[in-house]
């Protein structure tokens, strides 16, 4: 490791951006933030020369390209370790960890962002069957949270933990597109619990200014 800071690629607005910087806050880890804008298109470039697919987050230390929300936090934990620890010492608590990381990305923020994402297709172009599938998943998936979330205070048990982390960003815009029912109290109570953890009260405040960007039009709350 050399004595340059770290190097985060990313958008405010991103949701897994977000994934990121809440474990950055968490412990106060120091790193220079590159935005990734059309007004910065040197950052831009440096980003696709890091990573060929573009996609966001990327973080880059001491010349070694760190990819994907969740290694990103791993990598953190394994190597500029803080107070909060990510993901568990214990192996059986750290597979209870990922799985409900895997959880959070494949079964909300994947539908969350197909919903998304059919509000940026041309006309004419929309994919109405699978948006009602992805709402169909977004229902069983906050269905099976209301019960797994009855005895947690945060996702994975009692520490906040990458599972929390990409929790937060998935519930914060799947709750926007597909609201979660008022019957749902465990998933709407865990929700707000996120929001209140300064960590990501400081992501979802760093990304007020761009929520005019947010394609089916952001709801004046939270
Ligand atoms: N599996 C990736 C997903 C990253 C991702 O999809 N990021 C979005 C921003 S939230 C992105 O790069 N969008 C640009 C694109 O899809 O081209 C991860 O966990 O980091």
């Amino acid at each position: 490791m050399n004595g340059n800071p770290m190097k985060l690629y990313a958008h405010p607005f991103s949701s897994y951006c977000q994934k990121v910087l809440i474990a950055l806050y968490e412990n106060d880890t120091p790193f220079d933030y590159l935005m990734l804008s059309p007004d910065h298109p040197e950052v831009m470039a440096e980003h696709e020369a890091l990573w060929p697919l573009k996609r966001f987050p990327v973080l880059l230390d001491a010349g070694r390209t760190v990819i994907e929300a969740s290694i990103v936090i791993e990598y953190l934990d394994l190597h500029h370790p803080g107070p909060v620890r990510m993901v568990p010492e214990d192996p059986e608590a750290a597979l209870e960890v990922r799985t409900m990381d895997r959880i959070f990305d494949n079964y909300v923020m994947t539908p969350m962002q197909k919903i998304v994402g059919d509000h940026i297709r041309p006309a004419g172009n929309r994919d109405e069957h699978g948006v009602v599938e992805a709402r169909r998943l977004l229902d069983t998936t906050y269905a099976w949270l209301e019960g797994t979330l009855r005895s947690r205070r945060w996702a994975a048990g009692e520490a906040f933990t990458l599972a929390d982390c990409a929790a937060a960003p998935a519930l914060f815009y799947a709750d926007w597109v597909h609201p979660i029912s008022d019957e749902l109290a465990n998933v709407k109570t865990y929700r707000e619990r996120l929001l209140a953890r300064p960590s990501f009260a400081r992501a979802v405040d760093e990304a007020r200014p761009y929520r005019a960007l947010f394609p089916p039009g952001a709801p004046a709350r939270d």
